[in-house]
């Protein structure tokens, strides 16, 4: 049995659920997404994962043509629809079907498709032992040119750097801004310990505002742990106590090599392996009922 798909209104088969050709989400990457998870018959934050996603929209100009209870109540059907208690979920909302012109204007309905499935995950192996991490040459996106704040269906940027971490047989990529301070990974927000501090780029230097990265966030808070969000150079990461990224796919994952260079101990740190614990009781205990 396949996965039921919510598209434009009504919950088609894998098969059936097909968009046109000339949807502009398909033809100029026009349109914006989230992916968000569910643990044990509960969706993790939400209406954090709806609100960025409406703001992503409004930033390109598009009106989700559905309120945002609407969306939720959407994105929770599509789970019950589909029987997942741990799930995947990816909310997709493109400007629609138009001509083969540039113009958003030529596009009158969003389409809009919600597909909750299984969740693929990074190798157990390597939540103990780390990622080895490499910095790309494709710089971020400038934040004046596509803000990478913005979750568009546009990730050639993110993918092109995802190649190149491949190439050079790293598991992830690590991209710089235009100015050489660091951004993000490919799909990851980036963190670093040192001592009792914690550090992560803010939002400004080109990272994602990430849900993972704000619930860290709050577990180092409570820890007692100083949060600061801090422009870093590679220097900063070769010399951190502990690393680890940040997202809703790979939860908190711990870097155990950046561009050859062991990082504190050279697998998952003291700190890193206490977030990932509170992490995890978070994910057990909030979250919207399916
Ligand atoms: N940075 C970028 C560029 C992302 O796309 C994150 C950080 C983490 O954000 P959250 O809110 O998830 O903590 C993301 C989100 C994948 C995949 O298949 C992951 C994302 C997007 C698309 C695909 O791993 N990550």
């Amino acid at each position: 049995m396949g996965l039921w798909i919510y598209l434009d209104g009504k919950f088609v088969s894998e098969k059936q659920a097909k968009i046109s050709v000339f949807d502009h989400g398909l033809l100029y990457g026009d349109g914006v997404f989230e992916g968000l998870r569910t643990y044990n018959g509960k969706v993790f934050r939400l209406m954090e994962h709806i609100k960025r996603l409406y703001k992503s929209a409004k930033a390109i100009m598009l009106e989700i043509p559905v309120s945002m209870e609407e969306m939720a109540d959407i994105i929770i059907k599509t789970i019950r629809k589909n029987k997942l208690k741990d799930s995947y979920v990816r909310v997709v909302v493109t400007r629609g079907v138009g001509d083969l012109g540039l113009d958003p204007k030529k596009c009158p309905k969003p389409t809009i498709f919600v597909i909750a499935s299984k969740i693929k995950l990074y190798p157990e192996e390597f939540y103990k032992k780390g990622l080895s991490v490499v910095t790309v040459a494709t710089r971020r996106n400038l934040t004046e040119s596509l803000n990478p704040a913005i979750k568009s269906l546009n990730y050639l940027n993110n993918i092109l750097a995802k190649i190149e971490a491949t190439n050079a047989g790293a598991m992830e990529g690590l991209l710089l801004n235009n100015e050489g301070y660091v951004a993000e990974c490919t799909g990851e927000n980036i963190f670093i310990v040192n001592e009792n501090n914690l550090y992560t780029p803010p939002i400004s230097a080109g990272a994602l505002d990430g849900i993972t990265r704000d619930a860290v966030i709050q577990i180092a808070k409570e820890m007692g742990l100083n949060v600061r969000e801090k422009l870093l150079t590679r220097y900063d990461l070769y010399n951190a106590d502990e690393c680890f990224l940040t997202g809703t796919a790979a939860e908190i994952i711990p870097v155990s090599v950046i561009d050859g260079r062991t990082i504190g101990s050279g697998s998952i740190g003291t700190t890193t392996k206490k977030i990932r614990e509170r992490f995890h009781q978070l994910t057990e205990t909030e979250g919207t009922p399916i």
